[in-house]
């Protein structure tokens, strides 16, 4: 048995979990759990990334002695160093500074290489935009850059390298072709590491490289018993897709902006963001609401299909203001607006349930490989008014669960990289399979209702 200290940082709040684990045992508890978020710095949105660090090693300090210590985060946030200090606060994904054009390479070689969507959020597109990089030696995405400060070890790994849009996916190396190409100083990309290496220690205590990205882990931990599923990592985004054995970087791929991101033991996560659980975040944030329950139980009493939006239109991206641009969009786009915040909540789940069934359908199509199930991970697999409608809209049973996902996938890297016999990622499935309950979910309603509200979102033109 191996006693090992998962810090799992999401965009919503960050946690530092312990674990028991062995062949046949695999037991998480929380020892902390912080607020993490945007901060607006005079129109500037950052990251409050000492609070992370002192959150962690409080964190740490309160798990007591373990085996090993491992880190997982969100994804393509960075800190530049310069002679190993830190230059500027690590900005937010959020940040309205960056745009989806580069100079220097098109969009098609930009996806032949990456195999990326285009997002505004991609490191590349961050660094366009970034002021310090011509006084930087190094680049270190978030949780390499917290493991940094814990242990003296640079470096990045892999997974959390792929949602760059600097990395080839097929070499699986950085492209400092690419890089070069469009501005980045190939210097500033330091060495990668593997899911599983022990990059340092911290006190005494060996720190390993996990699935550094918290979607990569999240999908290591999926409960699936047969190759035939899909997975959606349910958290602030949902992370929508399959697993494969290798990237697909086909024209089609590329227009319906699907990633191929690397995932533990070079797996590739075909998936698309879907703007997730942000928006239902962000309304609460305003309503200055946070019963979720009662919400979800007025949701769920609300007439369906009253109303509906494109979660992944471009204007629910940033923070602020969430119902106005929900009313905004409503209106825009010829319906009536919702009279209650359940309607609107309603609004939002329908929508997020369509945009996942539309999603996981071209991504079967697309990679051709059919699924039987949808494994839902993450917090918010918690929600059942969402699970149910994910299992109406795609017509397929959904299994929920585990809710810490990231933090398992975390967990069960680390005891295998400490010789616990978790040999594939089939073993480590199978052992969350048999410590954690399940909920499944089976479709129900009629199929022909969430036909018609497909074309009335997407078949119209109006949503654009
Ligand atoms: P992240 O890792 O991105 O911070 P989480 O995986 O922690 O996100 O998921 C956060 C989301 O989970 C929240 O936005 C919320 O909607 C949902 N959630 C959390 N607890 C519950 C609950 N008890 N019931 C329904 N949904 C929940
Ligand atoms: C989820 C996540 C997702 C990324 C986004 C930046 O937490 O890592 O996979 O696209 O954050």
């Amino acid at each position: 048995m191996k006693r090992v200290a998962a810090v799992d940082l999401g965009a919503s709040s960050g946690r530092v979990m312990r674990a028991e684990v062995s062949a046949d045992r695999l037991e998480l508890v929380q020892v902390t759990r912080f607020w993490n978020g945007p901060v607006d710095l005079r129109g500037s949105l950052h990251w409050d990334i000492l609070h992370l660090y002192r959150s962690v090693l409080d964190g740490l300090a309160a798990a007591g002695p373990v085996d090993s210590l491992g880190i997982d985060s969100w994804a393509v946030d960075y800190g530049l160093l310069s002679e190993g200090q830190l230059l500027g606060n690590p900005f937010h994904y959020r940040d309205s500074r960056t745009s989806t054009s580069v100079e220097g390479v098109t969009a098609e070689e930009l996806y032949q290489i990456t195999g990326l969507q285009q997002l505004p959020i991609n490191t590349l597109y961050q660094l366009a935009a970034e002021r310090l990089l011509g006084q930087a030696d190094t680049l270190l995405l978030i949780p390499d850059l917290l493991g940094y400060w814990l242990t003296g070890s640079i470096g990045v790994e892999r997974t959390n390298a792929s949602t760059t849009q600097l990395y080839d996916v097929r070499a699986r190396e950085w492209s400092c072709q690419l890089a070069e190409r469009v501005g980045v100083p190939a210097r500033v990309l330091p060495r990668l590491w593997d899911a599983g290496e022990v990059v340092g220690s911290w006190e005494g205590t060996p720190v390993i490289a996990v699935g550094s990205h918290d979607t990569a882990s999240a999908v290591v931990a999926v409960p699936a018993e047969e190759e035939r599923f899909a997975y959606i990592s349910s958290g602030t985004w949902s992370l929508v897709g399959l697993e494969l054995a290798e990237p697909v970087l086909t024209e089609e791929a590329r227009l319906a902006n699907f990633s191929n991101e690397g995932g533990v033991d070079g797996r590739i996560r075909f998936l698309r963001n879907v703007m997730g659980l942000w928006i239902l975040q962000e309304c609460q944030r305003s309503w200055a609401d946070d019963d979720l329950g009662q919400l979800l139980r007025e949701a769920a009493a609300a007439r369906p299909f009253a109303v509906l939006i494109d979660p992944d239109a471009p204007e629910f991206l940033a923070p602020g203001g969430m119902p106005q641009r929900i009313t905004d969009h409503i209106r825009r786009t010829g319906q009536e607006v919702p009279q209650s915040r359940g309607a609107v909540v309603r609004c939002i789940l329908e929508s997020l349930a369509l945009a996942y069934r539309r999603t996981l359908r071209a991504a079967q199509q697309i990679a051709d490989k059919p699924v039987d199930v949808v494994h839902v991970i993450g917090g918010g697999s918690q929600n059942e008014l969402l699970c149910q409608l994910t299992a109406d809209a795609c017509g397929l049973p959904v299994l929920a669960g585990p809710v810490e996902a990231s933090a398992l996938g975390n967990v069960l890297v680390q005891a295998r990289a400490l010789g616990e016999p978790l040999p594939d990622l089939a073993a480590m499935r199978a052992l969350v399979r048999s410590t954690h309950h399940l909920r499944r979910y089976t479709p129900q309603g009629k199929p022909a209702d969430w036909d018609a509200a497909e074309s009335r979102m997407f078949g119209t033109g109006d949503f654009a």
